[in-house]
Protein backbone atom coordinates (compact mmCIF):
# COMPACT_ATOMS: atom_id res chain seq x y z
CA UNK A 1 0.00 0.00 0.00
CA UNK A 2 1.11 3.64 -1.46
CA UNK A 3 1.74 6.48 1.48
CA UNK A 4 0.78 9.55 0.13
CA UNK A 5 3.20 12.45 0.48
CA UNK A 6 2.30 15.37 2.93
CA UNK A 7 2.10 18.94 1.10
CA UNK A 8 3.80 21.38 2.81
CA UNK A 9 2.28 25.12 3.85
CA UNK A 10 4.73 27.90 4.69
CA UNK A 11 2.93 29.65 7.14
CA UNK A 12 4.16 33.09 8.04
CA UNK A 13 3.31 34.98 11.49
CA UNK A 14 3.20 31.64 13.30
CA UNK A 15 3.91 32.83 16.45
CA UNK A 16 0.82 34.16 17.24
CA UNK A 17 -2.89 34.76 16.55
CA UNK A 18 -4.30 33.55 13.14
CA UNK A 19 -0.80 32.08 12.18
CA UNK A 20 -0.23 29.75 15.01
CA UNK A 21 -3.99 28.49 14.96
CA UNK A 22 -3.11 28.04 11.62
CA UNK A 23 -0.33 25.76 11.63
CA UNK A 24 -1.57 23.64 14.51
CA UNK A 25 -4.74 23.07 12.24
CA UNK A 26 -2.60 22.17 9.37
CA UNK A 27 -0.30 19.73 11.55
CA UNK A 28 -3.31 17.98 12.70
CA UNK A 29 -4.42 17.47 9.11
CA UNK A 30 -1.18 15.74 8.50
CA UNK A 31 0.47 18.53 6.34
CA UNK A 32 3.91 19.39 6.80
CA UNK A 33 4.43 22.91 7.72
CA UNK A 34 7.22 25.65 7.59
CA UNK A 35 6.37 28.26 10.95
CA UNK A 36 7.79 31.56 10.49
CA UNK A 37 8.23 34.44 12.61
CA UNK A 38 10.65 36.51 14.79
CA UNK A 39 10.03 34.83 17.92
CA UNK A 40 12.23 31.71 17.52
CA UNK A 41 10.65 30.65 21.29
CA UNK A 42 7.39 30.33 20.21
CA UNK A 43 7.96 28.55 16.70
CA UNK A 44 10.10 25.84 19.06
CA UNK A 45 7.05 25.97 20.84
CA UNK A 46 5.30 24.64 18.15
CA UNK A 47 8.10 21.67 17.04
CA UNK A 48 7.99 20.44 20.96
CA UNK A 49 4.77 18.93 20.67
CA UNK A 50 3.18 15.37 19.44
CA UNK A 51 3.00 15.98 15.71
CA UNK A 52 6.12 19.18 16.01
CA UNK A 53 8.04 16.76 13.46
CA UNK A 54 5.97 17.91 11.00
CA UNK A 55 7.10 21.39 11.71
CA UNK A 56 9.80 23.34 10.44
CA UNK A 57 10.74 26.48 12.50
CA UNK A 58 12.17 29.68 10.11
CA UNK A 59 12.89 32.06 12.65
CA UNK A 60 13.45 35.54 10.96
CA UNK A 61 12.40 39.00 10.25
CA UNK A 62 10.11 38.93 6.91
CA UNK A 63 11.23 42.54 5.90
CA UNK A 64 14.89 41.29 6.17
CA UNK A 65 15.34 39.75 2.55
CA UNK A 66 18.68 38.90 3.13
CA UNK A 67 17.90 36.67 5.99
CA UNK A 68 14.14 35.51 4.44
CA UNK A 69 16.20 34.10 1.73
CA UNK A 70 18.54 32.53 4.00
CA UNK A 71 15.54 30.82 5.13
CA UNK A 72 14.39 29.07 2.40
CA UNK A 73 18.08 28.16 1.07
CA UNK A 74 18.12 26.42 4.62
CA UNK A 75 14.68 24.19 4.31
CA UNK A 76 15.20 20.46 4.87
CA UNK A 77 14.36 18.24 2.05
CA UNK A 78 11.35 17.17 3.25
CA UNK A 79 9.93 20.74 3.32
CA UNK A 80 11.07 22.32 -0.07
CA UNK A 81 8.26 21.59 -1.63
CA UNK A 82 5.68 24.21 -0.80
CA UNK A 83 2.59 23.45 -1.80
CA UNK A 84 0.80 26.73 0.21
CA UNK A 85 1.73 29.76 0.89
CA UNK A 86 -0.27 31.89 3.72
CA UNK A 87 0.65 35.54 3.68
CA UNK A 88 -0.45 36.21 7.04
CA UNK A 89 2.50 37.95 9.38
CA UNK A 90 1.59 41.99 9.30
CA UNK A 91 0.26 44.07 11.76
CA UNK A 92 -1.68 47.54 12.68
CA UNK A 93 0.12 50.39 13.95
CA UNK A 94 -1.76 53.10 15.87
CA UNK A 95 -5.36 53.80 15.84
CA UNK A 96 -4.93 57.99 15.49
CA UNK A 97 -5.73 59.97 12.70
CA UNK A 98 -3.39 60.62 9.84
CA UNK A 99 -2.40 63.98 10.41
CA UNK A 100 -1.28 62.74 13.62
CA UNK A 101 -0.06 59.39 12.87
CA UNK A 102 3.44 58.13 13.19
CA UNK A 103 5.54 57.88 9.92
CA UNK A 104 7.62 55.40 11.56
CA UNK A 105 4.69 53.40 11.96
CA UNK A 106 3.22 53.61 8.56
CA UNK A 107 6.81 52.39 7.03
CA UNK A 108 6.68 49.03 9.38
CA UNK A 109 3.36 48.44 8.11
CA UNK A 110 4.10 49.43 4.85
CA UNK A 111 7.37 47.30 5.03
CA UNK A 112 5.58 44.44 6.87
CA UNK A 113 2.80 43.89 5.08
CA UNK A 114 3.60 44.96 1.47
CA UNK A 115 7.32 44.65 0.91
CA UNK A 116 7.66 41.26 2.49
CA UNK A 117 4.47 39.86 1.16
CA UNK A 118 5.53 40.62 -2.15
CA UNK A 119 8.95 39.36 -1.64
CA UNK A 120 8.30 36.07 -0.09
CA UNK A 121 5.59 35.22 -2.73
CA UNK A 122 8.24 36.41 -5.80
CA UNK A 123 10.76 33.90 -4.09
CA UNK A 124 8.02 31.10 -3.83
CA UNK A 125 6.06 31.86 -7.17
CA UNK A 126 8.59 29.29 -8.90
CA UNK A 127 7.71 26.42 -6.77
CA UNK A 128 4.26 26.54 -6.16
CA UNK A 129 4.12 26.90 -10.31
CA UNK A 130 5.90 23.79 -10.93
CA UNK A 131 3.60 22.04 -8.00
CA UNK A 132 0.35 24.01 -9.01
CA UNK A 133 0.25 24.91 -5.54
CA UNK A 134 -1.72 27.92 -3.66
CA UNK A 135 -1.51 31.38 -2.38
CA UNK A 136 -3.61 32.64 0.68
CA UNK A 137 -3.21 35.92 1.27
CA UNK A 138 -4.33 37.32 4.76
CA UNK A 139 -6.01 41.07 3.80
CA UNK A 140 -8.91 42.69 6.02
CA UNK A 141 -12.06 44.46 5.91
CA UNK A 142 -10.01 47.50 6.51
CA UNK A 143 -8.98 47.00 2.90
CA UNK A 144 -12.41 48.04 1.95
CA UNK A 145 -14.13 49.73 4.48
CA UNK A 146 -12.67 52.73 5.39
CA UNK A 147 -12.73 53.98 9.32
CA UNK A 148 -10.45 56.63 10.97
CA UNK A 149 -7.54 56.04 12.05
CA UNK A 150 -7.34 53.08 9.46
CA UNK A 151 -5.10 54.97 6.46
CA UNK A 152 -1.96 53.13 6.12
CA UNK A 153 -2.97 49.61 7.80
CA UNK A 154 -6.23 50.02 5.38
CA UNK A 155 -4.14 50.92 2.61
CA UNK A 156 -1.60 47.96 2.52
CA UNK A 157 -4.70 45.72 3.06
CA UNK A 158 -6.36 47.07 -0.18
CA UNK A 159 -3.04 46.54 -1.74
CA UNK A 160 -2.92 42.37 -0.65
CA UNK A 161 -6.34 42.27 -1.85
CA UNK A 162 -5.71 43.63 -5.05
CA UNK A 163 -2.57 41.85 -5.70
CA UNK A 164 -4.10 38.77 -5.06
CA UNK A 165 -6.49 39.14 -7.86
CA UNK A 166 -3.49 40.62 -9.80
CA UNK A 167 -1.68 37.38 -8.97
CA UNK A 168 -4.84 35.21 -10.33
CA UNK A 169 -4.71 36.86 -13.67
CA UNK A 170 -1.08 36.39 -14.27
CA UNK A 171 -1.43 32.71 -12.97
CA UNK A 172 -3.87 32.10 -15.40
CA UNK A 173 -3.35 28.85 -16.75
CA UNK A 174 -0.32 27.65 -14.06
CA UNK A 175 -2.94 25.90 -11.94
CA UNK A 176 -1.86 27.75 -8.91
CA UNK A 177 -5.03 29.54 -6.93
CA UNK A 178 -5.03 32.22 -5.19
CA UNK A 179 -7.19 33.79 -2.51
CA UNK A 180 -7.31 36.78 -0.09
CA UNK A 181 -9.37 36.32 3.10
CA UNK A 182 -10.49 39.45 4.20
CA UNK A 183 -11.40 39.38 8.10
CA UNK A 184 -12.96 41.61 10.19
CA UNK A 185 -12.33 41.45 14.17
CA UNK A 186 -10.91 39.13 15.79
CA UNK A 187 -9.13 38.28 19.22
CA UNK A 188 -5.64 37.88 18.56
CA UNK A 189 -2.45 40.04 19.77
CA UNK A 190 -3.40 41.92 16.75
CA UNK A 191 -4.82 45.21 19.42
CA UNK A 192 -1.71 44.62 21.46
CA UNK A 193 0.17 44.95 18.92
CA UNK A 194 -1.47 48.33 17.48
CA UNK A 195 -1.19 49.70 20.71
CA UNK A 196 2.13 49.11 21.17
CA UNK A 197 1.55 47.28 24.26
CA UNK A 198 -1.79 48.87 25.90
CA UNK A 199 -3.32 45.11 27.38
CA UNK A 200 -6.36 47.24 28.83
CA UNK A 201 -7.07 48.92 25.60
CA UNK A 202 -6.74 45.03 23.74
CA UNK A 203 -9.38 44.13 26.45
CA UNK A 204 -11.65 46.77 26.18
CA UNK A 205 -12.12 46.51 22.01
CA UNK A 206 -12.83 42.94 22.51
CA UNK A 207 -14.66 42.81 25.62
CA UNK A 208 -18.75 41.29 25.07
CA UNK A 209 -18.20 41.14 21.50
CA UNK A 210 -18.20 38.26 20.74
CA UNK A 211 -15.31 38.80 17.99
CA UNK A 212 -13.92 35.64 15.94
CA UNK A 213 -11.23 33.43 16.90
CA UNK A 214 -8.04 32.36 15.37
CA UNK A 215 -9.39 29.12 15.56
CA UNK A 216 -12.10 30.19 12.89
CA UNK A 217 -9.64 31.78 10.53
CA UNK A 218 -7.66 28.45 10.32
CA UNK A 219 -10.08 26.61 9.44
CA UNK A 220 -10.93 28.91 6.98
CA UNK A 221 -7.69 28.29 6.06
CA UNK A 222 -7.96 24.88 5.82
CA UNK A 223 -11.45 24.63 4.13
CA UNK A 224 -9.77 26.87 1.31
CA UNK A 225 -6.62 24.75 0.95
CA UNK A 226 -8.70 21.53 0.94
CA UNK A 227 -10.83 22.67 -1.95
CA UNK A 228 -10.90 20.72 -5.24
CA UNK A 229 -8.27 21.70 -7.47
CA UNK A 230 -10.75 23.26 -10.25
CA UNK A 231 -12.17 25.61 -7.51
CA UNK A 232 -11.28 29.01 -6.38
CA UNK A 233 -12.12 31.49 -3.64
CA UNK A 234 -11.34 34.83 -5.22
CA UNK A 235 -11.89 37.18 -2.11
CA UNK A 236 -13.40 36.05 1.29
CA UNK A 237 -14.77 38.54 3.63
CA UNK A 238 -15.89 37.17 7.09
CA UNK A 239 -17.03 39.11 10.35
CA UNK A 240 -18.22 37.93 13.66
CA UNK A 241 -21.80 38.20 13.29
CA UNK A 242 -21.43 41.11 16.41
CA UNK A 243 -19.86 43.65 13.87
CA UNK A 244 -21.53 45.39 10.75
CA UNK A 245 -21.34 48.46 9.03
CA UNK A 246 -21.72 52.19 10.10
CA UNK A 247 -22.88 55.17 8.21
CA UNK A 248 -20.79 58.32 6.78
CA UNK A 249 -19.74 60.77 9.18
CA UNK A 250 -21.07 64.19 8.19
CA UNK A 251 -19.77 67.42 9.87
CA UNK A 252 -21.64 70.71 10.62
CA UNK A 253 -20.51 74.12 11.06
P1 LIG B 1 -1.02 38.64 15.83
O1 LIG B 1 -0.39 39.91 16.32
O2 LIG B 1 -1.55 37.71 16.86
O3 LIG B 1 0.02 37.86 14.90
C1 LIG B 1 0.81 38.54 13.97
C2 LIG B 1 1.91 37.64 13.47
O4 LIG B 1 2.70 38.35 12.49
C3 LIG B 1 2.87 37.20 14.57
O5 LIG B 1 3.13 35.82 14.44
C4 LIG B 1 4.12 38.00 14.28
O6 LIG B 1 5.29 37.24 14.61
C5 LIG B 1 4.06 38.16 12.76
N1 LIG B 1 4.88 39.27 12.33
C6 LIG B 1 4.62 40.60 12.50
N2 LIG B 1 5.66 41.34 12.05
C7 LIG B 1 6.59 40.45 11.59
C8 LIG B 1 7.88 40.59 11.03
N3 LIG B 1 8.45 41.80 10.83
N4 LIG B 1 8.56 39.47 10.68
C9 LIG B 1 8.00 38.26 10.87
N5 LIG B 1 6.79 38.06 11.39
C10 LIG B 1 6.09 39.15 11.76
O7 LIG B 1 -2.16 39.10 14.84
P2 LIG B 1 -3.20 38.27 13.92
O8 LIG B 1 -3.00 36.83 14.02
O9 LIG B 1 -4.54 38.83 14.21
O10 LIG B 1 -2.77 38.82 12.49
C11 LIG B 1 -2.41 37.99 11.40
C12 LIG B 1 -2.79 38.71 10.13
O11 LIG B 1 -4.20 38.89 10.09
C13 LIG B 1 -2.18 40.10 9.96
O12 LIG B 1 -1.78 40.28 8.62
C14 LIG B 1 -3.35 41.04 10.29
O13 LIG B 1 -3.23 42.29 9.64
C15 LIG B 1 -4.50 40.23 9.74
N6 LIG B 1 -5.84 40.52 10.26
C16 LIG B 1 -6.13 40.48 11.59
C17 LIG B 1 -7.41 40.73 12.04
C18 LIG B 1 -7.78 40.72 13.47
O14 LIG B 1 -8.83 41.29 13.83
N7 LIG B 1 -7.01 40.09 14.36
C19 LIG B 1 -8.50 41.00 11.09
C20 LIG B 1 -8.07 41.03 9.71
C21 LIG B 1 -6.82 40.79 9.32
P3 LIG B 1 6.55 37.80 15.42
O15 LIG B 1 6.10 39.01 16.20
O16 LIG B 1 6.98 36.66 16.29
O17 LIG B 1 7.55 38.10 14.37
C1 LIG C 1 -8.16 44.02 11.39
C2 LIG C 1 -9.59 44.45 11.31
O1 LIG C 1 -11.15 46.42 11.70
O2 LIG C 1 -9.35 46.07 13.31
O3 LIG C 1 -7.63 43.93 10.13
O4 LIG C 1 -8.87 46.94 11.12
S1 LIG C 1 -9.71 46.06 11.88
Amino acid sequence: MSVATPRTALITGATSGFGRAAVERFVAGGWNVVACGRRAERLQALVDVPGGERVHAAAFDVRDALAMQAALEALPAAFRGIDLLVNNAGLALGTRPAQEASLDDWRTMIDTNITALVTLTRALLPTLVQRRGAIVNVSSTAGKYPYTGGNVYGGTKAFVSQFSLNLRADLHGTGVRVTAIEPGMAETEFTLVRTHGDQAASDALYAGSNPMTANDIADTLWWIANLPPHLNINRLELMPTSQSFAGFQVHRG
